[in-house]
């Protein structure tokens, strides 16, 4: 329990530190049953606090230590002379600046919990954002407060050669009894969070980067020695990375040194601490042998994303949590920028805009809704959420809409300007960018204030005998917990109009600029705004919200002859995409509210088509070719009847693969030719579609495509192909259960040795309809290969698991209470992951009602836990 009555801290109580931090000096002492820290800090008294001549007490934030002791100015306080509390250590203060010296005893062999110092396969490493160094030492462990590191790590020489820390290597040397030590120093002020420290027996891959003004920087990835190999990718990345921030925003890197490490046991994706990157493996091993293209975009993104922070998040950080997104909004838009340009700009939208429509819709729907910069938690750990970080990105897309790309420039520089070693807000943002572009964002601001998912609802009517075409734009927005009412928001909507012959007709209407055009982006603030064009001859179908211009939804009557249509000639590829996705929709809904009807035959040509476009792109067409995911059905569904989905689209995609099997073939055969692997954005195309086919072929009613399928499990020279294989044989209509068994086996002992490939051998079963049943998952806990204390094991198996609507939500409640036992058990050894892998259950009042009970039952008894942590206490206590 981190708190014994967990507090609601409020983003409207923020006050300034009353004390600075300017040098902090930490020694780590690492042992095998324990660590000595000592933190040598200079403290200086914040002169905008009023303290009306008596200096205040000093509040350090401290969590899980042992005292061993506490000097102040050199004299040792007695333990009358402070007092320790949960959580705290307060002492009294005598001079506005002071020196404080503190030794804490800590055990890093039994921190479970990951956040702070702790061991993964034997090595040391840390992971601080947002609350953990206080799990190291007292500190003023808060984002606003900035100070210069400097850490000496001192280790076993022959179990630990690798001592790493953040900044620039400036001492190194031997000691007595086979130790050693290296002393690093960061010579930019950052605040606890980007601290890190790393000791273990590693090997590393090194290059160079050449910076924009000629400085050479030193680039090291570490690595376990088995695993070197799979460091290329991440090295590619991260000087693709280099290159490109420099190119699009000017930012040039500052230490001498960039290193990343990767490690097995991590709670997140990875983490940007200063000049030392902290890897989950997961996001940086990759060979063409053991990552699928997903995993090697997915790398690239990520490398990435950790990158940009050293501008966006480190050199100007956030004041307080309540502003994570500035960092994590901006910097997933600078991620999503680079990775449009490196592969296919309109996937990439797609896949973005799916990921927020299916995943983000539903928390903005659920109990948990906040705005991107939200007004209280209990817990922050909580809030890296879909909504900070992709609804964060959206709104920062939103305002390089709004500004276009040199003002956006201008306003990101501004921002880095003005606030270059502050501890920034949202506001600070985007001010910036009002600034330097003149454009007011007055109302655009409710972005970061509102919750909940905008709807816009677009009418429209024809007048013949004027040729006027009246567009009507209304929104609103739904209650979420906490916010009733909400203001209009400013919301860009990119639009064109279609002919009759699909061609884009020249945009005339009063208050639009630029008339002309054939692509707009309509700036709506009002509750309502009409637009009336000029000069159509006939009624136009207009293509709404363009390339995902805003994060809402849209309410328009299409019919299914405007989505054919749509499909077939809008310009935008979003737009085509979604035209298929709501075909798609309409008619597995239909078959949920009636499953004995037939699958919609206008569906089934419109997917036709596409399979046969000749000018379609291989990378968009695999998208279309793409069902509605489950999870996005059940978020689009009023009530969600998990068995009716599952089976609806299964009928669907057997009578497109039925009816298109000759075509399927074709392109499969087609796509299926040898070559050597490059993760390259044309390459994987071809082989996503392929794939794509591959899917479609497995749900004929045809059971002599099992060989084909066993062959391309076989045959396979890549991850990304066998990987697909396993997965159609584990789900085939006509499954062959000694089949099903022969490619698990297989799979299992070519890859037992490799814990990232052995997590989705453990997510393949537990998220499949046929393999993946309550009993199958709990035998796979007992497997030699799980690892429970790992995060990546427990997402994997649970996380996919959770995901299974066929077995999680119909054993008749088991599912629910399998989840609940684990989250209750997880709790004491790792709440953030406990309270991550619960989320499924929260969305309990959505679920039709034989479901909804036994959910919100599985809750409850969570709930009556006593000393539930601070992560799940708020998360079920939200929810029901
Ligand atoms: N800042 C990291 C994400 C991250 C957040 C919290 C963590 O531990 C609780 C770890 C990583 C990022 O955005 O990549
Ligand atoms: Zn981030």
């Amino acid at each position: 329990m981190k708190d014994a009555q967990p507090r609601t801290i409020y983003l409207k109580d923020y006050q300034a530190p009353d004390y600075w931090i300017d040098t902090t000096h930490l020694t780590f002492d690492l042992y095998e049953d324990h660590a000595l820290v000592t933190a040598v800090l200079q403290m200086r008294l914040n002169d905008d606090i009023g303290c009306g001549g008596a200096l205040p007490a000093l509040v350090l934030h401290g969590e899980e230590l042992d005292l061993v002791s506490l000097h102040r100015d050199g004299e040792e306080l007695e333990s009358d002379q402070f007092q320790l509390a949960k959580g705290t250590l307060t002492l009294p203060v005598e001079q506005p600046r002071f020196q404080l010296q503190i030794v804490t005893r800590i055990r890093p062999q039994e921190n479970t919990s990951l956040e702070g110092l702790y061991k993964s396969n034997g090595m040391f490493c840390t992971q601080c954002e947002a609350e953990g160094f206080r799990k190291i030492t007292y500190y003023l462990d808060r984002p606003d407060v900035m100070s210069v590191f400097t850490t000496k790590v001192i280790a076993s020489q022959a179990r630990y050669p690798v001592l790493l820390a953040n900044g620039n290597a400036i001492d190194q040397g031997e000691l007595e009894n086979d130790r050693h030590y290296v002393t690093w120093e960061d010579p930019f002020k950052k605040p606890s969070y980007l601290f890190a420290l790393v000791a273990g027996d590693l090997e590393c891959v090194e290059d160079h980067f050449t910076t924009m003004s000629g400085r050479d920087v030193t680039l090291r990835i570490f690595t376990e020695s088995h695993n070197i190999h799979k460091c290329d990718h991440a090295m590619v990345s991260l000087k693709k990375s280099m290159k490109w921030d420099e190119e699009v925003y000017g930012r040039e890197y500052d230490l001498d040194i960039f290193m990343i490490v990767a490690v097995d046991h991590f709670n997140m994706g990875a983490m940007e601490n200063k000049g030392l990157n902290i890897f989950n493996s997961s996001c940086v091993l990759a060979s063409p042998e053991t990552a699928t293209d997903a995993t090697y975009q997915r790398i690239e993104a990520i490398v990435a994303h950790e990158y940009f922070h050293n501008w966006s998040g480190n050199r100007v950080t956030c004041r307080d949590w309540f502003q994570l997104s500035l960092k994590e909004g901006f910097t997933v838009f600078r991620d999503a920028e680079f990775s449009a340009d490196m592969n296919s700009r309109g996937v990439k939208r797609i896949q973005d805009a799916s990921l927020l429509r299916t995943a983000q819709f539903a928390e903005d729907a659920g109990p948990m809704a906040h705005p991107i910069r939200p007004e209280s938690f209990i817990e922050i750990s909580n809030f890296y959420t879909l909504t900070v970080y992709e609804k964060g990105c959206e709104v920062v897309r939103m305002i390089h809409t709004l500004l276009g790309a040199d003002q956006f420039r201008k306003g990101t520089d501004l921002y880095f300007e003005r606030h270059d070693g502050e501890a920034a807000t949202c506001e600070d943002f985007v001010k910036a960018m009002e600034d330097a572009s003149g454009v007011d964002l007055t109302q655009f601001r409710n972005w970061y204030s509102q919750a909940g998912t905008p709807v816009i609802t677009v009418t429209d009517r024809y007048e013949a005998d004027t040729g006027d075409y009246h567009l009507t734009i209304a929104q609103s927005c739904p209650a979420t917990p906490g916010q009733e009412h909400k203001q209009p928001f400013h919301i860009p909507v990119g639009l064109a109009l279609l002919d009759e012959q699909g061609e884009l007709l020249p945009l005339n209407a009063e208050g639009i600029h630029a008339e002309g055009d054939k692509e707009k982006v309509l700036s709506i603030k009002q509750t309502e705004e009409t637009f009336v064009f000029k000069g159509c001859k006939s009624k136009p179908l207009p293509s709404l919200l363009r390339n995902f211009s805003a994060p809402v939804r849209v309410r328009y009557d299409y019919s299914k002859d405007d989505l054919v249509f749509l499909m077939k000639h809008d310009t935008d590829s979003f737009n085509r995409w979604d035209a298929c996705q709501r075909l798609g929709v309409m008619a597995i809904e239909q078959l949920v509210e009636q499953s004995e009807q037939a699958v919609d035959p206008q569906l089934v040509d419109a997917f036709g088509a596409v399979i046969a476009d000749p000018e379609l792109d291989f990378a968009v067409k695999a998208e279309m070719l793409c069902l509605p995911s489950e999870a996005s059905l059940a978020e689009q569904a009023e009530v969600i009847k998990p068995l009716a989905i599952v089976a609806a689209r299964k009928k669907v995609k057997q009578a497109i693969a039925e009816a298109h099997s000759e075509a399927l073939l074709a392109l499969y055969n087609e796509l299926s030719y040898e070559r050597d692997y490059r993760p390259e954005a044309t390459d994987i195309a071809e082989r996503t579609l392929k794939n794509v086919c591959l899917g479609y072929l497995a749900a004929e009613d045809d059971a002599e495509c099992l060989q084909r399928l066993a062959e391309q499990y076989n045959d396979a020279s890549n991850m990304t192909d066998r990987r697909a294989a396993l997965g159609c044989v584990v789900d085939a209509r006509h499954r062959d259960e000694r089949l099903v068994e022969r490619v698990l086996t297989d799979f299992y002992d070519r890859y037992k040795d490799d814990a990232n490939v052995m997590d989705d051998w453990f997510a393949v079963q537990s998220s499949s309809a046929e393999l993946g049943t309550v009993e199958k998952v709990k035998a796979l806990m007992q497997h030699d290969s799980f690892d429970p204390t790992s995060p990546n094991k427990l997402r994997a198996l649970i996380g996919g698991f959770t995901r299974n609507m066929t077995h999680f939500h119909t054993a008749g409640g088991a599912g629910y209470e399998f989840l609940a036992d684990r989250v209750i058990e997880l709790d004491k050894q790792n709440p953030q992951v406990a309270s991550r892998v619960m989320m499924p259950l929260t969305r309990w009042k959505k679920f039709e009602p034989a479901a909804s009970g036994l959910m919100k039952k599985a809750l409850q008894r969570i709930k009556a836990v006593h000393d539930l942590s601070t992560d799940v206490y708020e998360v079920v206590n939200k929810s029901l």
